[in-house]
């Protein structure tokens, strides 16, 4: 939990889950509800973390070790927390985040194959108790994640993973949702974009039905 006036949404997911193509409707839909919400993303969200985030995608490093990927998210994410995230949130606003640590337990700690206690270690040095509120994580089968995603520009350094990376991914991340039901809400995003929509606003809606 945020324990913070704002509150803290976070969206998860594999290749070709939909988070950008969905985003825009979680944030336009909290708009309308009166809510002052704050968009961000990691790896990113500052000018230091950006240029983290080339770090990671890019594929200049292709050699980079598992501990040091796992690192540099976390150091963009501390100068995310600093700047952005901490700052908003104690002023009230909400903020919607296009991945956070659930996906560094995913890829880290699925994908690469972390130990999770290292990760676990890192979440509570950098974050303290701040969890995010809720999360929606959009699930689908890796099959159909890789096919949507392969009609996208030249793969970065995540995306030109093999088929078992991203099951292990998906495995972490149903593992999450599976411990941490209410905070995790799973949405079927197999289906059609507005059936997929449909799904996040009754989400949402009960959430902001069950907060205050
Ligand atoms: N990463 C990490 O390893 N550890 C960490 O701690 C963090 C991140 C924070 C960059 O993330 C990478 O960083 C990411 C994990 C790693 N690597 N990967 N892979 P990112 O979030 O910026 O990258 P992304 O996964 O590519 O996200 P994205 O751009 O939002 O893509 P998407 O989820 O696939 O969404 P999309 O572009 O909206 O959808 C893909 C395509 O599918 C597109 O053509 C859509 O029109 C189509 N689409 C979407 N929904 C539907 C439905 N419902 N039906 C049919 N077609 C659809």
């Amino acid at each position: 939990m945020s324990q913070t006036p704002g509150k803290f949404i976070t969206v998860e997911g594999g290749e070709g889950a939909g988070k950008s193509s969905n985003i825009a409707f979680i944030r336009k839909y909290l708009e309308e509800q009166g809510i002052d919400v704050i968009y961000t993303r990691e790896p990113g969200g500052t000018p230091l973390g950006e240029e983290i985030r080339d770090l990671l995608l890019g594929h200049k490093h292709d050699g980079m070790s598992d501990e040091t990927e796992l690192l540099l998210m976390f150091a963009a994410r501390a100068q995310h927390l600093h700047q952005v995230i901490l700052p908003a949130l104690r002023q009230g606003q909400w903020v919607l985040c296009d991945r956070f640590t659930d996906a560094s337990f995913a890829y880290q700690g699925g994908g690469r194959g972390v130990a999770w206690e290292k990760i676990e270690n890192l979440q509570t040095w950098l974050q303290g108790d701040l969890r995010p509120d809720l999360t929606l994580l959009l699930d689908l089968s890796v099959e159909v994640g890789m096919d949507r995603a392969s009609k996208r520009s030249t793969p970065d350094r995540f995306e030109s993973e093999a088929l078992s990376f991203f099951e292990k991914v998906r495995d972490a991340y149903l593992r999450i949702a599976k411990e941490q039901p209410e905070r995790v809400k799973i949405v079927d995003a197999g289906q059609s974009l507005e059936t997929v929509q449909h799904q996040i606003k009754s989400i949402l809606q009960h959430y902001l039905t069950n907060t205050n």
